[in-house]
Order: structure tokens, then C-alpha cells, then sequence
């Protein structure tokens, strides 16, 4: 190996990973949502949450809203709200999977009153972007069918196409429209958006502020993630992630947890591809890096320091990767030479030089340990009692 950590410590400086305010509250299963001592009740008390991570691990400045879980009367006084505590606002995520009138449907309903409320739904989160500063919009679906011959897909697709572009139309010079795929869930036959080429394709017609959002556990099992960063960041339309983990659907654990390897993988394509650090001054749009998690039975603010760590993690691993020895092998057919340059940046611990790395930037060698030793947890598990705790979906 002759990429040292020395060599790529100043590339981890300035490293970004948005954290979703949903995170903080309680989640679970359809079959049981657990309660925590100290569950935030409110959007504020989420953002108080969010900057302890960011605090112990100088990873995590911005912080995503879902709206309307996160609806509050002033904007603009969230976004100062945030500044007080050390974060500001990022993503704005829609909803159009929790109302009734969108059982058939959201952008994509046959009826135009219906399709028009989930535009004006779109509209408001533009009103809040502009409030908050926040530069994207992110849009997942929960539109498709459960049975065959149930709706017209090839219409479903026209109509999409047309809810879309009234909604990009509406965007400021500065702000980004990214639309997430999901193979399946709710909608169990066919999904609207349901890959990254039907989302390329919707936000390639809308046009140069459109791109994918590829959230990690939302394809099938065994597909290969990182050949979809390639590809998106070779067409420029890779926008941004939602990271977590899962060993089997949607599941929406820790992300590096069930597969750092997979963590690894895409993270070295990022990096091949240009999708990590700063703008280019070709213009290349930066990548935005996302949590989209839940944490069901562990705690909420120490599983969302675990995350950004891993993240961390193997973004130093695929920096290590010695690109000119692997170019080398690649283009002499050294199979197993090629393989082994990938593998031994992947086995590289790096723990020990990032806990030092932490420390020569005044952050704790070990954020875990610091966080069980504040007294944080304790602490709100005995000020925030009375009012209702917040949970996804609410
Ligand atoms: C859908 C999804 C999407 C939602 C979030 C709560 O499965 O990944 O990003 O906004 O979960
Ligand atoms: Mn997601
Ligand atoms: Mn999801």
C-alpha cells in the first residue's frame, strides 16, 4: 500500500452528512413502535438532538426536514433556531403518502384535483426551502399498484412527467429538485418511480437542476449499488444519497452496519467518479449525503453518531485505494494484482488514525464514548417529560 492516511487526511476535512430529523423520533415496525426516555417532542427538540452528533464528530452540519412532520408556523425562526444550536437546515423532503386522497395515487392520480394538491403540496415545500435556505427538494413516491391491470402505467408516467415539471418550474435559480426510486413498498406491483433509469429519465427531461436520489435499501437484493453510482456520476445526475442499511428490504438499519464492504464499494466510486469533495470548476453539482434511517430499539442520538462514523470510515478506506497501481493492473489484466489493490485499502483499519485525526481538530478521539459519558441521554430523559414524544409518521 502506498497511500498513507497522512496523504489523504486533509481530503476528509470539510466532509458533510445530513442528518434526517425523523431519526430522532421514535420508529419501529407495523407491528410495534418502542418509546424512549427523552424522545424529542418537538422539531426543536430533534435539531438539539442532531447537534450533539455534529458537535462530537464535526460530520453532520445540516440537518433534513419532512414536511409535514416537521411543519412549524415560522420557518425563518427554525432556521435561526438551528444557527443557536450549531446546525442548519438542509433537504426538504414531501409527503404525499400519509392522506387519504392520495390512495391511488399523488402526482401521478388520475384525478387533476387530487394531482393539483399534491403539486401545491410540492409548492409549499418550495415556500419552506426559501424560508430555510435549504438548496433541495427531495421527492419519493409512494405512488403504484397492487394488481395487475389496477392503473395505466404508460398514463401514470405521462401524468408524472407533467405534475413534475409544474413543480421544477417553481424552483429557484439556486435549488434542486431529487427524485427517489423504490423498487417496491407500499405499492406492491408496480411502483411509478420504481429505478434509477426511470428517475434519470424524469429528471433528465426536466432539466439541469433535476437529479436522482439513490437511497441504499431501496432496490433489489444482490444489485450492484456502486455500478449505479458509476453510472449516474458519469452522466452528472447523481444528486444526492439516503444512506442506511438492510439485510433484507427497506429495513433501514445503520448504514455500514449489514454491509460495510457494499459501504466501502460505493463509496470508492464516488471517489473514482467525482462525486466527493467540493464543486469542481467544471461545474460538476456536489453530491449530497444523507442518513435515511430509523432506530427502532438501539438509541436514537448514539445510532446516529455510529452512522456518520462508518460513513467516515470508508470514505478513508476508499481514499486510500493507490488509484495509479490499480490503473496499472486494470489495464495489464492483473485480475487478482487488481483485486488485492481494492482489498487491502478495504481491510485497512483506520480507526486508530482517525481518532487522532479527531483530535488534532479539537473533536473527541472517540464520539461514542464521549456521548455515554455527557450525560446527555439522562439528561433529557428527565427534562423532557409531559407532551408527546414524536415518532415517524407524526
Ligand atoms: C421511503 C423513504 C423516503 C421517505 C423516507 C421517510 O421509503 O426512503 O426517503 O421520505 O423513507
Ligand atoms: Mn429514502
Ligand atoms: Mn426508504
Amino acid at each position: 500500500m502506498t497511500t498513507t492516511f497522512d496523504s489523504i487526511a486533509g481530503q476528509l476535512d470539510g466532509q458533510a452528512i445530513e442528518l434526517p430529523s425523523w431519526a430522532f423520533g421514535n420508529s419501529g415496525t407495523r407491528f410495534k413502535v418502542f418509546s424512549t426516555p427523552g424522545t424529542p417532542r418537538t422539531i426543536q427538540e430533534k435539531l438539539t438532538d442532531a447537534a450533539q452528533v455534529h458537535r462530537l464528530t464535526g460530520l453532520a452540519p445540516k440537518v433534513a426536514l419532512h414536511i409535514p412532520w416537521d411543519k412549524v408556523d415560522d420557518y425563518s425562526a427554525l432556521r435561526e433556531f438551528a444557527a443557536g444550536v450549531g446546525v442548519e437546515l438542509g433537504t426538504v423532503n414531501s409527503n404525499t403518502f400519509q392522506d387519504d386522497d392520495y390512495k391511488f395515487g399523488s402526482l401521478t392520480h388520475t384525478d387533476a384535483v387530487v394531482r393539483q394538491k399534491a403539486i401545491d403540496h410540492h409548492f409549499e415545500c418550495i415556500d419552506v426551502m426559501n424560508a430555510t435556505g435549504s438548496s433541495d427538494l427531495k421527492i419519493w413516491l409512494a405512488d403504484g399498484t397492487n394488481y395487475p391491470g389496477q392503473g395505466d402505467i404508460r398514463g401514470r408516467q405521462d401524468r408524472l412527467a407533467e405534475s413534475l415539471q409544474a413543480i421544477y418550474d417553481r424552483l429557484g435559480d439556486e435549488q434542486r429538485l431529487v427524485l427517489e426510486y423504490k423498487f417496491f413498498e407500499p405499492a406492491f406491483y408496480h411502483t411509478d418511480v420504481p429505478d434509477w433509469g426511470t428517475s434519470y429519465a424524469h429528471v433528465t427531461a426536466l432539466g439541469e437542476k433535476a437529479f436522482v436520489c439513490l437511497d441504499t435499501g431501496h432496490h433489489a437484493p444482490g444489485t450492484n449499488i456502486e455500478f449505479i453510482v458509476a453510472q449516474l456520476l458519469r452522466l452528472g445526475k447523481l444528486g444526492s444519497f439516503d444512506f442506511n442499511s438492510r439485510f433484507y428490504a427497506d429495513d433501514d438499519l445503520i448504514v455500514g452496519a449489514a454491509d460495510p464492504f457494499q459501504l466501502f464499494r460505493i463509496m470508492y466510486e464516488v471517489v473514482r467518479g467525482g462525486g466527493y469533495g467540493p464543486a469542481t470548476e467544471s461545474g460538476t453539482s456536489p453530491v449530497a449525503f444523507m442518513l435515511d434511517q430509523c432506530h427502532n430499539v438501539e438509541d436514537k442520538i448514539p445510532g446516529q453518531i455510529r452512522s456518520v462514523l462508518n460513513v467516515q470510515e470508508m470514505t478513508a478506506r476508499a481514499l486510500l485505494v493507490d488509484r495509479i497501481a490499480l490503473d496499472a493492473a486494470q489495464a495489464t489484466g492483473d485480475v487478482l494484482g487488481a483485486n488485492a489493490i481494492l482489498m487491502d485499502a478495504f481491510y485497512t483499519d483506520v480507526r486508530g488514525p482517525l481518532a487522532a485525526w479527531r483530535e488534532s481538530r479539537g473533536l473527541p478521539a472517540d464520539p461514542m464514548a464521549a456521548y455515554a459519558a455527557s450525560g446527555y441521554q439522562a439528561q433529557i430523559a428527565a427534562e423532557r417529560v409531559g407532551g408527546t414524544q414524536s415518532s415517524w409518521g407524526a
